[in-house]
């Protein structure tokens, strides 16, 4: 019966209306701890989110610019070969076989040529205007010409000459014998397998590499080669006679070798000397060729021979050393 009476009488006490309890405030801090907790999530997330769509749009940048650079370099490729088509092309045309080669010529001026969308520079060089160090003179008193080619150029590397001459020389009875191959050299950067010849000394600022040859029938073109290559094939008192060499193939280029006899200063014995060493054409020739599209070149250089009216490539290389 008091049971029933208090059931039906019940009135709930007067601060659960009118607030909450402790406990339910407690709760309700609580929620606000957690919703405060779930924004942060959601705005890390947000920033993460960001993060890996600048990384992602940052990468798929990288790949359409390197797609991109791929293209410019085989474009660069192909236009560098074009310029040695070109170059081909233009010594058959220009060049009369066993004429006299000489600076003056149209072959030996610089040319810019438009393939595609590349520039193109081409540079023909005989290769004769080179020392060939397959036809080094053994036993020379003052060194050989890749002895007095270095004197000439100022460069510090003592018995250069002999150090190649022996690496090459089919004997085994020079001082600088060790580690030799006894065999021809198959391009000039083959020195660098020598003993005691380092890589300055064939390609710093007075290196030997750009004046030296492998190619050439073993004379030196006296119309086009360097004044130091010129000093190299005479008797080291005579740099003077360089000098005049070239001021009179400036004037006019020698026809023939034995012209040097009208040279001021050319002793018979001097003469007797070069005049086997010296030649005034040459059928070998460096052609090298450069394509570039705004910063991007790529470089190429063959050397071809040509035997009347056949030309060929007997020598590539597609990724020359900076120079
Ligand atoms: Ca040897």
């Amino acid at each position: 019966m008091i049971q029933q009476g208090r059931a039906r009488g019940y009135r709930p006490p007067i601060r659960a209306i009118i607030g909450p309890t402790r406990s339910n405030r407690f709760e309700r801090a609580s929620q606000r701890h957690e919703t405060g907790a779930a924004l942060l999530i959601a705005l890390l997330l947000i920033v993460l989110l960001g993060i890996i769509v600048a990384e992602l749009s940052r990468s798929i940048a990288i790949d359409a610019r390197a797609v991109l650079n791929t293209g410019i370099d085989a474009q660069n490729t192909q236009a560098a070969l074009g310029g040695v088509q070109y170059a081909m092309a233009l010594l058959m045309r220009d060049v009369p076989s066993d004429a006299p080669l000489s600076l003056d010529q149209d072959w030996a001026k610089k040319q810019q040529i438009e393939i595609g969308a590349s520039t193109v520079t081409v540079r023909i060089m005989d290769e004769a205007r080179k020392i060939n160090i397959n036809h080094l003179t053994p036993d020379a008193d003052e060194g050989n010409e890749l002895d007095r080619l270095a004197r000439a150029l100022r460069l510090d590397a003592k018995d250069i000459g002999a150090r190649a001459l022996d690496w090459m020389d089919a004997d085994d009875e020079g001082p600088f014998e060790t580690g030799a191959a006894n065999r021809r050299f198959l391009c000039p950067a083959e020195l660098l397998r020598v003993n005691g010849i380092d890589r300055g000394a064939l390609y710093g600022d007075n290196g030997v590499e750009r004046y030296l040859t492998v190619w050439s029938d073993g004379k030196v073109n006296i119309n086009t080669a360097a004044k130091p290559v010129i000093e190299a094939l005479l008797p080291e008192e005579d740099t003077d006679l360089a000098a005049d060499i070239v001021e009179r193939r400036e004037q006019e280029p020698f026809a023939k070798v034995t012209e040097l006899q009208s040279v001021p200063g050319m002793t018979g014995d001097v003469f007797g000397r070069i005049k086997k060493v010296a030649c005034t054409g040459g059928a070998v020739f460096m052609i090298e060729s450069k394509a570039e599209i705004g910063p991007m070149s790529r470089a190429v250089r063959a050397v071809v021979r040509r035997d009347e009216d056949v030309m060929q490539i007997i020598f590539f290389d597609g990724d020359p050393l900076p120079k």
